[in-house]
């Protein structure tokens, strides 16, 4: 398989609403798409790195250098590349997971459109469905919030994730319960606000039942989140921290987590998820599928993915309308709290070439 055609496509989609986390408020969602022409058959993968290093390292720009500089180079002196290969092949450069993760998601969609195979079959999905979850951003009040709690349980979401960050914790989680009751799936996630010194506050999340309490320490710090598991009874699960599956093996083994988010874009790519889900389901660690604000194309795989076995949460794979009035793609429509897991050749979806070019910015096509 030879990689011909790289066109390197940024895209500005404004949200439906704005989205607050502890690191700060999107209204709009920019990214970076990686076509791929491989054998004459075309490949998109989508780059989730944001505008700015304030999730993880990555960003955009670097994104795009990287790949320009670095990574589409050494893909190209490989000669034959098949999608397993680009990660060894990439090996070499540090970081950028989430630029790695884009060209090989690209050059994985080219080779499965070629032989007729889905994301799904290839990764292993034993599941035609998956119920859906909806992470709900940081508002300016109580009232608001239970507004949209309330109209996304109306739409059918079944697991609703709240943003926190210090001072904004027990009080939306404790509104949320009384307003909503016991039953509904209920989980927080706080981005890295925290510090251990923050356990005893953290620890009034206690009586609220969580699921879970995905990331509250910082990136690094894989033994505060063994500590801070010893004094809250809320289960631990890492979001930043899990990079490989190297990484996970080492946070489940020193008791850091109890339960992992798996993103493909933060880890490398959809072939390294599939092995954290290996390590996860090997040590008996449950898993879901986190998100990154993702386009159609993006959806389609991380839906994909969320269908094998070990992904016993239901993950952050919303329904494009919780993100976008217009998405890029066929919109991926909620139906009882579920979305399909395309079928189709590859993503299953592709851009629609009216809709791409209404949000594109900017297209740098990488010579050959
Ligand atoms: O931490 O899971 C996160 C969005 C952007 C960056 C980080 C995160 C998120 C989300 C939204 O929580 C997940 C989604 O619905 O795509
Ligand atoms: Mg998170």
């Amino acid at each position: 398989m030879k990689l011909t055609g790289v066109q390197l496509r940024r895209i500005s989609m404004p949200l439906v609403s704005p989205f607050r986390t502890s690191f700060g408020t999107q209204t709009a969602r920019d990214l970076l798409l990686v076509g791929v022409t491989v054998d004459d058959v075309e490949g998109w993968g989508e780059c989730v790195a944001m505008t700015s290093p304030v999730y993880s390292a990555e960003y955009l720009d670097a994104a795009a250098d990287v790949l320009r500089q670095f990574f589409v180079p050494a893909i190209r002196a490989a000669g034959s590349i098949a999608a397993q290969d680009v990660a060894r092949v990439l090996l070499p450069f540090k970081g950028h997971y989430m630029a790695k993760a884009a060209l090989e998601m690209a050059i994985l969609d080219a080779e499965l459109r070629a032989s007729g195979r889905s994301f799904g079959q290839e990764l292993g999905a034993v599941r035609d469905r998956v119920p859906c979850g909806v992470s709900v951003g940081i508002m300016d009040s109580v009232p608001q919030l239970l507004d949209a709690v309330g109209g996304y349980l109306d739409e059918g979401y079944v697991r609703i994730k709240l943003k926190i960050e210090p001072g904004w914790d027990t009080e939306p989680v404790r509104a949320v319960r009384e307003r909503f009751g016991d039953d509904v799936l209920l989980q927080v996630d706080a981005n890295t606000a925290y510090t251990l010194g923050d356990a005893r506050q953290l620890a009034r999340l206690d009586p609220f039942d969580l699921l879970l309490i995905e990331q509250p320490l910082e990136e690094d710090d894989i033994l505060g989140h063994a500590q801070l598991a010893r004094l809250i009874r809320t289960p631990v699960c890492l979001d930043e921290s899990i990079t490989s599956a190297r990484t996970a093996a080492a946070a489940i083994r020193l008791e850091a987590c109890s339960i992992v988010n798996i993103k493909p874009g933060r880890v490398g790519g959809y072939l390294e998820a599939r092995r954290i889900h290996d390590v996860c389901v090997a040590h008996g660690v449950p898993v879901w599928c986190g998100g990154m604000l993702e386009t159609g194309l993006g959806r389609a795989a991380n839906v994909a993915l969320a269908a094998l076995p070990g992904f016993t949460l239901p993950g952050d794979t919303s329904g494009s309308g919780r993100y976008y009035a217009t998405d890029i793609t066929e919109p991926f429509v909620l139906d009882g709290g579920y979305l399909d897991v395309p079928t189709g050749p590859g993503l299953g979806v592709t851009p629609i070439p009216d809709l791409l070019e209404e949000v594109t910015t900017s297209v740098e096509w990488l010579a050959g």
